[in-house]
């Protein structure tokens, strides 16, 4: 039987050098592309599987699918992903310790099924705490499934969920794990217990941003013809209003200047979504000026309307 690489789950050869998979020795547990990554931190780009790929191998499959994405990566496009698995399907918000307290699950789920039409189930992980990592196997428990698909976006955490389980059921096995995206490159079959594990290869997203620590959502007055800068979006307030932006970027703040772009209207505490990582959430009905192309205007996941 062919082996293949711990790290990205791809098979090893020892034949081409500029292959996927080459290692100089067949015995290795890394191919070299993951000793690299591994020691030395060293990734082509461009290295992504993708979307059909992944789609047409696990809809083929049989057992259950859990979508992992962080919540900042909750839009149409990732909501649109999940909803092309045709297996029966968990949703996974990872890395829920990237959430601020007040960001309750109570009321993410209510949204999700409002706004997304999740209907579902949904379970919250992390990986910096064992018991939230545990909610897996917990859910396969539940439905007497031993056989699961770990998918979602690239960086979602889903290798590092498995490793997570690994060292805790004393498994010596270690899938590879980075802060760049396509880490993992196949599918990896896990054992732990009676359960079988596989990783899978993440989905990418136009904007790959890692989200790894607390979103400290920033708060903003706007008087009357304020423009908010967020990288090269522009958005001018035609009257008073509040926003809070959720994301990594930085936003600049500027009065009375003229820009060129269409007026649009929102509605009161509805997020505009910009980057595929981030939101900016307008608390009061508006109309504004925008040179943006902006993805998705929402309601945002703290509003009673969402019930
Ligand atoms: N804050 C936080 N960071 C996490 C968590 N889980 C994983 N990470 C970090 O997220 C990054 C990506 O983790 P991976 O496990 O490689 O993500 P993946 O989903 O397997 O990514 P691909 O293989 O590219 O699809 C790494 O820097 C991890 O340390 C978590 O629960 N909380
Ligand atoms: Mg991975």
């Amino acid at each position: 039987m062919s082996k293949k690489c711990m790290g990205c789950g791809i098979i090893m050869q020892d034949k081409d050098l500029n292959a996927p998979g080459y290692t100089p020795n067949i015995t290795h547990d890394y191919c070299k592309r993951c000793f690299q990554l591994k020691h030395y931190g060293i990734k082509k780009e461009n290295e992504s599987i993708s979307e059909e790929e992944i789609l047409n191998k696990v809809n083929k499959a049989k057992g259950l699918a859990f979508f992992f994405v962080d919540f900042y990566h909750i839009n149409k496009k990732s909501m649109n992903i999940f909803k092309k698995i045709d297996l029966s399907k968990v949703l996974v918000i990872s890395k829920c310790d990237t959430l601020r307290k007040e960001m309750k699950p109570e009321k993410i789920i209510t949204w999700l099924k409002k706004v997304y039409k999740i209907d579902e189930q949904v379970i919250f992980v992390s990986n910096k705490d064992y018991l939230k990592s545990v909610n897996i196997l917990k859910v396969m428990e539940s439905k007497n499934i031993h056989k699961a698909y770990l998918l979602g976006l690239t960086n979602a955490g889903k290798s590092t969920t498995i490793n997570k389980l690994l060292k805790a059921n004393n498994i010596k096995k270690e899938i590879l794990v980075n802060k760049k995206p396509n880490t993992t490159l196949d599918f990896i079959k896990i054992k732990i217990k009676e359960n079988i594990l596989f990783d899978t290869p993440g989905f990418n997203l136009e904007d790959n941003t890692l989200i790894n620590e607390e979103i400290k959502p920033l708060s903003y007055q706007i008087n009357k013809n304020t423009t908010l800068i967020i990288d090269k979006n522009m958005f001018t307030f035609l009257n008073e209003n509040k926003v809070v932006y959720y994301g990594k970027n930085k936003i600049e703040r500027k009065y009375d200047i003229n820009i060129d772009g269409q007026k649009i209207k929102v509605e009161k505490n509805s997020d505009i979504v910009l980057f595929d990582s981030s939101f900016l959430n307008v608390k009061e009905e508006c109309e504004l000026i925008t040179n943006s192309n902006i993805l998705e205007i929402r309601p945002n996941f703290s509003g009673d309307n969402n019930e």
